[in-house]
């Protein structure tokens, strides 16, 4: 019992430039748990949810979820799972997102990791990962890049301007980019 204070970290960056990748080496060497919005997202329409249609329609094109659902199911997550140190992975995507996770979690991100990435080789990523994504197809990809651009950065900007962003080059090999992020890391070594 008792308020423990929930450090959250913000991990953004472009469709493909590594995120899901550099987010499951963060949890297996500093205690955080992992959540993807995009992961809750897609499994909210396999559960067959309501709100599923819509979420996979907003999903092929690219488009940005309306907050409510995406906060709820962050919030969810978070609660269910218990510990004190998240990794929000692909959230928040637009201004709107970040106000309203702000105001009603009132949480404050403790930093933003920001991969940053050439879209040459986001789309080289999306293109040969074979997953079965609904959106991992060029004309859904270029929709992602433009929402991406203009929307998503800037939340980037908006953090960078409070000193709160670790940038990252995402272009280099795995572990490359991981040696990067860990010293970033450094200060949750416990
Ligand atoms: N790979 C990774 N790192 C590499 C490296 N350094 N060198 C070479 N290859 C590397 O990586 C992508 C691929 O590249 C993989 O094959 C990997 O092996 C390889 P990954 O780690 O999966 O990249 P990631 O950045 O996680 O890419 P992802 O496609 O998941 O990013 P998106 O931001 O596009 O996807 P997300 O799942 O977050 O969102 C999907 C959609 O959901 C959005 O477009 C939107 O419609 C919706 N959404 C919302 O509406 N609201 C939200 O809050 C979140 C999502
Ligand atoms: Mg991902």
């Amino acid at each position: 019992p008792g308020d423990k204070k929930i450090s959250v970290v913000f991990v953004l960056g472009g469709p493909g430039s590594g995120k899901g990748t550099q987010c499951a080496k963060i949890v297996e060497n500093f205690g955080f748990t992992h959540l993807s919005a995009g992961d809750l997202l897609r499994a909210e329409i396999k559960s067959g949810s309501e709100n599923g249609t819509m979420i996979s329609n907003m999903i092929k094109e690219g488009k940005i979820v309306p907050s409510e659902v995406t906060i709820k199911l962050l919030q969810k997550a978070m609660i269910e799972n218990g510990n004190d140190k998240f990794l929000i992975d692909g959230f928040p995507r637009n201004e709107e997102n970040r106000a309203a996770f702000e105001s009603v979690t009132k949480i404050e991100p403790e930093f933003i990791l920001f991969f940053e990435c050439p879209e040459e080789e986001m789309e080289r990523r999306l293109l040969s990962r074979n997953q079965g994504r609904d959106d991992d197809n060029i004309e859904t990809i270029r929709k992602r890049f433009k929402v991406f651009m203009e929307s998503s950065m800037p939340v980037v900007e908006y953090y960078d301007q409070k000193g709160k962003v670790h940038k990252v080059d995402a272009m280099k090999p795995v572990d490359e980019v991981f040696e990067t992020v860990k010293a970033i890391f450094s200060p949750f070594n416990s």
